[in-house]
C-alpha cells in the first residue's frame, strides 16, 4: 500500500493485543520513529520522548483527516475498523489553530483546578458508593471482577454528573463504547453503533438547549455570543469527545494502578506507610501503563526532516504513548520497572503535549488519588484471583484496557 518506510522495518501492531510489553519492547527497539501496520494500513509512529515532545508543538502535523494521503486517495475507507478513532466529527480533538482554541474554552473552563476541587465530593460520594457494592458482592471470600463492579462504572458515573447524563443510559454508552473500541466487531455494527450515539447525543443536545442545567453540556451550548459559540455540529462533536475520553481512559488507569500495586507488596506498603504517596503511584502508573498504547493520528501538511529521514506530506503519524513512558533517556534504564519513588514519574506524556494536552487531566487524575487510596483503605487484603500473569488486555488496539479484574476482597 506504501512505498518503502525510510525509519525502520514495519512492525505491525497485533489486533488481539496479545503481548503488549513485547509489543512496546520492539517498538522501542526499531528506533525513535517506527514504521507501523495498522489493520493493513501504514503510517509512521513515535516512540521517542523527546522527538513525540517536538512533534506535538510542530503546526505541520494536523488532526485534519483530509490532510491525509491515504484518505485523499481513497485508500482509507470507512471499512477499515479505526476510522471512528479519526473521523469522529469536528471537535477539539479534530481541529487545531485558533479554531482548536475556540472549542476548548468551556471545556477547559469547566475542568479547571477550582472547578476540579467542588468536583471532588460528587467523586468521592460515587466512590463509596460502588466500595459499598462491590463489599456486598464480594462478602465472604466470593471472587468478584473489580472491572465490572468498581473500576468501569466509575469514570462513566462521574462524566455523567458533570455532563448532565442520566444514569438510566449510562448502560447503553458503556456497551456502545465497547463495541465501539473492540476490534472483534464487525465494522457494519461499529458504524451503525456509531450512528446510533449521534442520534441519542442530538437528542440530549436537543433537550439541553430547551432547558439548561449548570452541567458542562449546557455550557458548551449556550457559549457566549461574540467569538466562542458552537455550531450543533461542534458541541455534538465535543460532548462525543468529552464522554468517549472521559469514561475509556480512567477505567485503564485504576485498574492499571491496582494491577501494579496487588502485584508488588513492597510498593503498596511504600503508600500505605505514607513514605510515597498517592499522586505519585497514580503518575508512575499513567508512566508505565499510558491509558493510550497508540494515539491516532496526526497528518503532515508538508514534508517534515527527522534525522537522516523525512516524514512526507499526506504520511500518518502516530504517537506510541505506552512506548514513550519507557524512554530510558528520561526515565532511567530501569524504566521497565514500576517504581513509585521515580524521581521522573510526573514527566510522562500520557496527557499529550502541547495545544492538544488532555484537558481533562486534571479530572482522571483525580478519579484516581479518590479512588485508589479509598479502595485499598476499604480492602486492605484485596488481592489477585489469578496469577497477575492471567490478566489479558482487550482487542483494542490503540487502548490500554484490562479485560477482567478478578479478585477477592479479604
Ligand atoms: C472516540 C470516538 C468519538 O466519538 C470521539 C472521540 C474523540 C476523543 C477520543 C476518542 C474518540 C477515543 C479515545 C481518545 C479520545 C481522546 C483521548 C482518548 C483518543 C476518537 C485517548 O485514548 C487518549
Amino acid at each position: 500500500m506504501s512505498s518503502t518506510c525510510p525509519f525502520s522495518e514495519t512492525i505491525s501492531i497485533d489486533p488481539m493485543v496479545g503481548d503488549l510489553p513485547g509489543e512496546t519492547e520492539r517498538l522501542r527497539a526499531a528506533g525513535p520513529l517506527v514504521c507501523i501496520d495498522l489493520l493493513g494500513v501504514p503510517a509512521v509512529t513515535v516512540t521517542d520522548h523527546a522527538l513525540a515532545r517536538q512533534l506535538l508543538v510542530d503546526t505541520r502535523l494536523v488532526k485534519d483527516i483530509n490532510s491525509w494521503g491515504l484518505w485523499q486517495s481513497g485508500t482509507v475507507t470507512y471499512e477499515w475498523p479505526l476510522i471512528g478513532m479519526i473521523d469522529a466529527g469536528r471537535s477539539m480533538f479534530t481541529v487545531d489553530g485558533t479554531e482548536h482554541r475556540r472549542l476548548r474554552i468551556k471545556t477547559t473552563q469547566a475542568l479547571s483546578p477550582r472547578r476540579l476541587e467542588q468536583l471532588r465530593p460528587t467523586v468521592e460520594r460515587l466512590t463509596a458508593e460502588l466500595l459499598d457494592d462491590l463489599a456486598a458482592a464480594g462478602a465472604g471470600g466470593a471472587t468478584v471482577d473489580l472491572k465490572q463492579l468498581f473500576a468501569y462504572p466509575l469514570p462513566i458515573r462521574v462524566v455523567g454528573e458533570l455532563l448532565g447524563v442520566d444514569r438510566v443510559d449510562h448502560p447503553m454508552l458503556l456497551d456502545s463504547y465497547k463495541k465501539f473500541f473492540s476490534v472483534l466487531t464487525p465494522q457494519d455494527e461499529r458504524l451503525a453503533i456509531i450512528a446510533d450515539l449521534d442520534t441519542y447525543y442530538l437528542d440530549l443536545i436537543r433537550k439541553r438547549t430547551a432547558l439548561p442545567g449548570d452541567d458542562l453540556l449546557s455550557a458548551l451550548i449556550l457559549a457566549e455570543e461574540g467569538g466562542e459559540r458552537l455550531t450543533e455540529e461542534e458541541v455534538l462533536g465535543n460532548l462525543k469527545a468529552l464522554v468517549a475520553a472521559g469514561h475509556e481512559t480512567t477505567v485503564s488507569l485504576i485498574l492499571n494502578a491496582v494491577r501494579a500495586l496487588v502485584s508488588r507488596p513492597e510498593q503498596l506498603r511504600l503508600l500505605r506507610d505514607g513514605q510515597a504517596d498517592w499522586k505519585q503511584a497514580v503518575e508512575e502508573t499513567l508512566r508505565y501503563e499510558s491509558p493510550s498504547t497508540h494515539l491516532l493520528m496526526r497528518f503532515a501538511t508538508e514534508d517534515i526532516p527527522v534525522g537522516d529521514a523525512v516524514i512526507e506530506r499526506g504520511q500518518g503519524v502516530v504517537m506510541s504513548y505506552r512506548a514513550i513512558g519507557r524512554d530510558t533517556t528520561v526515565h532511567g534504564v530501569d524504566a521497565d520497572e514500576f517504581d513509585v519513588e521515580r524521581p521522573s514519574a510526573n514527566r510522562h506524556l500520557a496527557f499529550g503535549y502541547g495545544p492538544h494536552v488532555c484537558p481533562g487531566a486534571g479530572l482522571s487524575r483525580l478519579e484516581g488519588n479518590v479512588a485508589l487510596p479509598a479502595l485499598f483503605e476499604r480492602f486492605p487484603d484485596l488481592r489477585l484471583a489469578v496469577p497477575a500473569t492471567e490478566i489479558r488486555n482487550l482487542p483494542v488496539m490503540t487502548q490500554n484496557d484490562i479485560a477482567e479484574f478478578p479478585v477477592q476482597l479479604s
